[in-house]
């Protein structure tokens, strides 16, 4: 594949990603084994025959031994039901579903919600309409993406020391290739700390921060981070009211996914876009011609939802998934996801989910994450067949245990303190857990490994 392809941007656009995966497909000769535009509406475990039986919603159905979700982690849209939204009559849009003909030149355009997708979304917008209005309920961090073509001469750097560079994001704590820390913001005197945001800054992306090594652990660096981060976006925005609405106050940075974009926060420098702080002014309901606040009416030919996804349980939730003895996915996750391992469910045997609750997953450079659990889940399966073995699952003492040991290194961070969707926050009635596993790619790699070595343990082998 690496001699077929040559991305061209720092971030590829969605367009560039479909046609590498369309290359992946034609190249791997995968097509005859997907089948496209397949919702699959249930999944039951036959205890007698050791198989799943998969339901689609149009009734076709196939009887795996071995059944592997790999639905996603953000992939199951969060649509809030806002009051009179069945009335408006202008077009509403949702970010997660975008239509190939959205074509919003010369409209009034409102976005709810200001996350990534909203970030990306409100510059190109901007462009686009006549009049663009920002719902804000909770401002988030904003670093600058700096996108760029790529020159031949980065990717020939690339390709040189490509092994390398694959096997260190590996053993990373995130899977991406970022600066080390400089170390714990004591030991870090102060204007060598801020020469290094403003470095980081300047490369743009995830990596300012990881400035210093306790920007997670330790409110004093965090905050360091966080002020720096709003002296920025007071610098970028020419309206003083408008840039302290813009500046977020009410989390850690980093606590909620950090947002990058590009010209954001200029954005609200031109004429035609408006902020509307939701705090001060709450969205009272859609009327058939817009939105009204407590303040005012916005007339609104479209509107926007960029309001995030149900996330990590979202696509499997909506799956009827019944394990051993009828068990419900759903009544097993009732207080939260429970995983070994983040991989398998105890209950529900011959079942894995790939970067799913309780790995590294959106914690991580995802990719990173699902081509480990991809090849970790096809050791597992050649051992089984080795091993004449026709079940596996996980026993409930050694999930519970990885239960405790996530759980025991979230408290250890700040990244509960916000109303995150690592947290299932964002989704009304969703259980509070923090979702992911925060030990580490290269950490977790090992655990995964060092578990295969010892015999597959903490599953039970049938
Ligand atoms: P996010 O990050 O969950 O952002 C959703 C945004 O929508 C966020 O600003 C929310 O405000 C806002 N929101 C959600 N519900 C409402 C209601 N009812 N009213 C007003 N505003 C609302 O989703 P994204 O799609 O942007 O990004 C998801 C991930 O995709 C991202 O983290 C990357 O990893 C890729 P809130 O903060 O909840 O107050």
């Amino acid at each position: 594949m690496r001699a077929q392809w040559r991305w061209t941007q720092r971030y590829p656009s969605a367009q560039e990603i479909k046609r590498y995966l369309q290359t992946a497909a034609d190249l791997l000769g995968l097509h005859p084994h997907i089948s496209l535009s397949t919702t699959v509406a249930a999944a039951d475990y036959d205890d007698e025959a050791g198989r799943w039986e998969v339901r689609a919603d149009d009734g076709r159905r196939w009887t795996p031994r071995w059944l592997i979700f790999a639905t996603g982690s953000l992939s199951q849209a969060n649509a809030p039901e806002f009051p009179g939204a069945s009335g408006y009559r202008g077009r509403l849009l949702h970010t997660a579903d975008w239509p190939g003909d959205a074509d919003l030149r010369g409209k009034r355009v409102g976005v709810i919600g200001t996350g990534s997708s909203g970030v990306q979304a409100i510059p190109a917008l901007a462009e686009q309409a006549t009049q663009l209005t920002v719902f804000q309920r909770t401002a988030g961090y904003v670093v600058p993406a700096r996108n760029h073509p790529l020159a031949p001469t980065e990717t020939d750097t690339i390709e040189a020391d490509y092994p390398t560079r694959r096997q260190a994001l590996r053993e990373s704590y995130g899977g991406w290739h970022l600066p080390p820390p400089l170390g714990p913001v004591a030991e870090v005197p102060r204007d060598e700390g801020l020469a290094e945001l403003q470095r980081r800054w300047a490369i743009g992306g995830l990596c300012v921060q990881s400035a210093f090594s306790d920007v997670m652990t330790n409110p004093e660096a965090n905050a360091v981070v966080a002020d720096f981060v709003r002296g920025k976006i007071r610098a970028a925005v020419d309206d003083p009211a408008t840039a302290e609405a813009l500046c977020p106050q009410h989390f850690p940075i980093g606590a909620k996914r950090l947002c990058v974009g590009t010209d954001y926060y200029e954005t609200y420098n031109r004429d035609n876009v408006e902020l509307v702080d939701l705090r001060a002014t709450p969205i009272e309901t859609f009327t058939p011609d817009g939105i009204r606040t407590s303040a005012r009416d916005f007339g609104l030919d479209a509107v926007v939802l960029a309001t995030g996804f149900d996330a990590m349980t979202g696509a499997l939730s909506r799956i009827d998934i019944r394990g051993r003895g009828g068990r419900r996915l759903r009544d097993a996750w009732a207080a939260g996801p429970r995983t070994y391992l983040g991989v398998s469910v105890a209950g529900f045997p011959n079942m894995f989910v790939l970067a799913g609750p309780g790995s590294p997953s959106v914690m991580s450079n995802v990719v990173v994450s699902i081509e480990q659990h991809v090849e970790w889940v096809r050791d597992l399966l050649a051992h089984l067949t080795d091993a004449g073995a026709g079940t596996v699952e996980a026993t409930a003492e050694a999930q519970d245990r990885w239960v405790e040991l996530g759980n025991q290194i979230a408290a250890g961070t700040l990244y509960p303190q916000a109303d995150s969707w690592y947290l299932g926050a964002n989704v009304r009635g969703k259980p509070r857990v923090f979702m992911p596993f925060l030990g580490g790619v290269g950490t977790y790699r090992g655990i995964c490994d060092g578990v295969a070595a010892d015999g597959y343990k903490g599953f039970t082998l049938g």
